[in-house]
């Protein structure tokens, strides 16, 4: 299986929660090194890039407001199979559906608020990652 990195963020509630190490270690564990990790606030300009696919949605202001609510952490994670992985580590969108045992379930308030992103391909990824980190931030673990 081929070495690849993907985005992924712990979100504001996660992190309100004291969660960032609980969360890493989570990826750790399943095989995931972090190549790049910076806490951050979003802009609100910056966080309607980032959802873009979703700006038709119903919900795409209130995940906006929510995204810009507080500080997150902005990670690469770099694995084999990273992107897969780590939404497996992540469980479903919604936590109430998310397996027992993921990031989801465990920190996931509600639909929206529910703890981290990752990217959903690798070519989301790439999108996703130049739009936070410079190349030479990310470091090949
Ligand atoms: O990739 P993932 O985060 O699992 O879900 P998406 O369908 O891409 O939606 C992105 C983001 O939008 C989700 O993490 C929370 C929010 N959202 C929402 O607030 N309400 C929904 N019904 C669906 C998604
Ligand atoms: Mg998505």
């Amino acid at each position: 299986m081929a070495i690849e990195q993907t985005f992924s963020i712990i979100k504001p509630n996660a992190m309100k929660k004291n969660a960032i190490g609980d969360i890493i270690s989570m990826f750790e564990a399943n095989g995931l090194k972090i190549a790049a990790a910076k806490v951050t606030i979003l802009s609100k300009s910056k966080a309607e890039e980032f959802y873009a696919e979703h700006k038709e949605r119903p919900f795409f202001g209130e995940l906006v407001s929510f995204m810009t609510s507080g500080p997150v952490t902005i990670m690469c994670l770099q694995g084999e199979n990273a992107v897969a992985k780590n939404r497996e580590i992540m469980g479903a969108t919604d936590p109430k559906k998310a397996a027992v045992g993921t990031v989801r379930a465990k920190f996931g308030d509600n639909v929206g608020e529910n703890a981290v992103h990752g990217s959903d391909s690798t070519a989301s990824a790439a999108r996703e990652l130049a739009l936070f980190f410079e190349k030479h931030e990310i470091c090949n673990v």
